[in-house]
């Protein structure tokens, strides 16, 4: 049968209100890529679940055609969402798609490029804040509180619902859970989301290793961040809306919540990018947690007590494509060489 996207797929294990009309864009279905080089390195049979290959380039899609469908089923007129950007990207492609009105707010000058013109190119109206995500957010939840305007950040709870739907394609892929999950954490949404989709689906329980940038992990610390800061600006959040669930996902799974470093970030998105998969900053944190855990330069503070995944079935979740983000790339490499349009040029450049 032609793919029909998620909610096609998996519709009777979400629960969405039967008003609900639905709007999608053929999201999910993203491969599972075995990652064979790099989990000899690491001792662990590792694949990578590839959420940039969704039609805006993030996992957001598998949550927004639910609160998209559910919002345009109950007559609404215009969505709103805060963003790091890739929401609003993808509540701008999936509003388009219904004929709704979409707003976005973001925080000044904090989201990256491909994200941005993501949202705009899909026609949404893009308000930046002179704050933070968080501010944003508290802006949003005022004004649907408000207004008919309808909210789709993942405080809806359709977005989870949708997003739900990764944890089902990687047991019926790997025919069964994973050992260990590793995925950055934000808002914390998406960790929301996968543990609530595999303790639904049945299929076993992976350990759940969630991954927060140094400069804004509320999580780690116990207590929010005001002032949020890293290159990962896609996880650049210090109120994360589903905290406690993140914190419940971790303990219940006998998992954890770590910090890695920005250093640790870009390193990770190089060694990813060495086998073939290009991501966004954020996407990369994944990995940086599984090494600072369990690779040979692990830290020493974290030998005590890490996880282990020798043997075990990994899968890092890489959110968000490379794309998203070209200048954390293009603004530290040296500009490609010119040469004349000549053989001998050519050949003396390569040589
Ligand atoms: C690539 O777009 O919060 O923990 O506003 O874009 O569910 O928030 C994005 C988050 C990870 C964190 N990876 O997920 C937004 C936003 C990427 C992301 C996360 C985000 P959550």
């Amino acid at each position: 049968m032609i793919y029909q996207g998620v909610i096609h797929r998996y519709g009777h294990l979400l629960d969405l209100p039967t008003h609900s009309k639905t709007i999608s864009l053929l999201e999910g279905n993203t491969p599972l890529i075995p990652m064979p080089r790099l989990g000899r390195e690491l001792a662990c049979e590792l694949c990578v679940k590839f959420e940039g290959l969704n039609p805006t380039g993030s996992f957001k899609d598998r949550g927004m055609t639910a609160a998209i469908s559910e919002a345009v089923g109950r007559g609404a007129e215009t969505v709103i969402c805060a963003s790091t950007g890739n929401t609003a990207a993808s509540a701008a492609a999936y509003a388009a798609r219904a004929g709704l009105r979409a707003i976005v707010l973001i925080p000044e000058g904090k989201v990256a490029i491909g994200k941005l013109a993501g949202a705009v190119a899909y026609g949404a109206e893009v308000i930046q804040v002179q704050g933070s995500f968080d501010d944003a957010l508290s802006l949003v939840v005022e004004i649907t509180q408000k207004t008919p305007i309808a909210l789709v950040n993942s405080i809806n709870p359709f977005r989870i619902e949708g997003q739900k739907t990764a944890a089902f394609e990687i047991c019926d892929d790997l025919s069964g859970a994973p050992d260990l999950l590793c995925l950055p954490v934000g808002n914390a949404g998406n960790i929301t989301s996968y543990w609530t989709g595999f303790k639904q689906y049945q299929k076993g329980l992976p350990q759940v290793l969630g991954v927060q940038a140094a400069g804004a992990a509320p999580l780690v610390l116990g207590h929010a961040v005001e002032k949020p800061e890293t290159i990962a600006t896609a996880i650049r959040i210090g109120r994360p809306a589903r905290g406690e669930q993140a914190l419940e996902a971790a303990q219940e799974s006998n998992g954890k919540i770590i910090a890695v470093s920005d250093e640790e970030i870009l390193s990770a998105q190089k060694v990813l990018a060495g086998e073939g998969i290009w991501v966004e900053p954020a996407s990369a944190a994944g990995l940086a947690g599984l090494i600072a855990e369990t690779g040979k330069g692990r830290r020493p503070e974290r030998v005590e007590g890490s996880l282990d995944a020798k043997g075990k079935r990994v899968v890092l979740v890489c959110t968000g494509h490379g794309l998203k983000d070209p200048a954390i790339v293009t603004e530290s490499f040296e500009s490609p060489k010119v040469i004349p349009a000549t053989y001998d040029a050519l050949v003396s450049v390569i040589s």
